[in-house]
């Protein structure tokens, strides 16, 4: 049996098995107390006599026969087991997690570290959101692809790019799917797809993974306010069924939920200009290359982290931020015909200070004009033969985005880093466990 059903007062009284882990252990001089943990996570106080449980440690592997009472002092919902029975598996050698731990020997220890209560309420979060983000794109009749992993070209420019040796030339491994993506349209249509993107960030910061689950849709006939009606509505979608689904995993995350609760289209729609304005108007100074000058944000910068949290500071769902110069962006965003220089494109920004966690909009569907765009970029129009082949036969209008799984159960569990809300994180300095 697990925890979840033992502790239910039509138990109370009956004779149960369960099995499980040392999470905790208290031991007294009579009778000693186990908080048991089970295999879904969840944990009971049990009791036995001392000398029955001598030999166990943390983390030893128990089955316990017993009895389950109601007893209010019990912690974690005032059920306990008062334990007859004592099987057990496996003496644990001496646990090295201990209830205080740095951070660092916690990433170190990842491997053990998923045992704790912290690490498993966000792991059921993120399966939450997972399981929701596919649930609505079947639900709207959105076609699941994969896209390959091993590839040749950029997406997202050079500098982050995986250099691999594949048989007896090179190869990368992919920053996004989207160009497979775009690909399909032609004939499966609206297509999504869930794969990992790697990227060899440089910088250390506590929103850039080297491996990220990427969620990306592409769908032909579609404009830029097609696909940010997308947008919305599966993050809408993912964020309310995750919390009423994870509700428990919040509150023990001791997340107010009240801000995501609210979270229903529309978002708002802020054009790039405007949001500079704003950075202006509140005196906003961005670093120059050499780090050390500063200087007020101008009309055709970046958005940086920072600029980002100004802007999301004070809102409670997301935001759009609509209509980047086609500069800041890459080759294949499409330059809005009403306004040179833009494109239609948008960033969706999570409430405060999360900042990004969706990219997206039209893509460039002319060969000339996308042709220019990759000579302008420096890039090599012939190394993207294939895609530029998408636009010599039967080109249409279409779109899509991409979603950082990570980045959006960051901002769910309020996780301060995003190496909590991935079981296993790959970062420049962490390539193990
Ligand atoms: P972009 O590079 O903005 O766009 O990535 C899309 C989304 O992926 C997430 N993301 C990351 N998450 C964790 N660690 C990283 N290093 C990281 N980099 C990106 C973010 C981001 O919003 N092909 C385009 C999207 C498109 O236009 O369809 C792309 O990959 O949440």
């Amino acid at each position: 049996m697990r925890t979840g059903e033992i502790k239910n007062s039509s138990f109370v009284g009956k004779e149960v098995t369960i099995r499980g882990w040392v999470h905790r252990l208290r031991k007294q001089k009579e009778n000693s107390f186990i908080l048991l943990r089970d295999d879904r996570g969840g944990v009971i106080q049990c009791v036995l006599s001392t000398d029955k449980i001598a030999a166990l440690t943390i983390e030893s592997s128990i089955e316990i026969t017993g009895t389950v009472s109601q007893d209010p002092r019990a912690p974690e919902g005032g059920f306990e087991i008062k334990g007859k029975e004592l099987k057990i598996f496996n003496i644990a050698a001496e646990y090295p997690i201990g209830e205080y731990q740095s951070d660092e020997l916690l990433l170190d220890k990842r491997h053990l570290a998923l045992r704790t209560r912290k690490m498993i309420a966000i792991a059921k979060v993120r399966a939450s959101v997972l399981h929701f983000g596919r649930q609505w794109f079947v639900e709207n009749g959105w076609m699941e692809v994969t896209a390959p992993i091993i590839v040749k070209g950029a997406v997202e420019g050079g500098s982050t790019l995986f250099k691999l040796r594949y048989f007896d030339q090179d190869a990368y491994l992919s920053q996004s799917a989207q160009l497979y993506l775009e690909a399909m349209i032609f004939s499966l249509g609206p297509v999504w797809s869930l794969t990992p993107s790697f990227r060899a960030e440089k910088s250390r910061t506590v929103r850039h993974l080297a491996e990220f689950s990427h969620l990306e849709a592409e769908a032909p006939w579609v404009d830029l306010e097609d696909i940010l009606r997308v947008e919305e509505k599966l993050v809408s979608y993912v964020v309310h069924s995750t919390i009423e689904e994870r509700a428990e995993e919040l509150e023990f995350l001791k997340r107010d939920i009240s801000d995501l609760q609210k979270v229903e289209p529309p978002f708002e729609r802020l054009p790039y200009s405007r949001a500079i304005d704003i950075l202006r108007s509140r005196g906003f100074q961005i670093s120059e290359d050499d780090g050390a000058t500063k200087r007020s944000i101008e009309f055709g910068d970046d958005l940086s982290i920072e600029s980002e949290r100004e802007l999301t500071r004070e809102v409670e769902k997301p935001i759009f931020v609509v209509g980047y110069p086609i500069a800041v962006k890459p080759f294949y965003v499409k330059e809005d015909p009403q306004h040179h220089g833009i494109g239609l494109t948008a960033d969706m920004l999570a409430p405060r200070g999360f900042g990004e966690i969706t990219s997206g909009g039209q893509r460039e569907d002319n060969i000339d004009s996308i042709t220019k765009r990759m000579l302008k970029e420096g890039l090599n129009p012939e190394a993207y033969a294939w895609y530029l082949d998408l636009r010599r036969y039967g080109s249409v209008p279409h779109g899509g985005f991409g979603l950082g799984i990570e980045r959006l159960v960051r901002w769910i569990t309020n996780a301060e880093d995003i190496k909590d809300t991935v079981l296993f994180p790959r970062t420049r300095s962490r390539v193990e466990p």
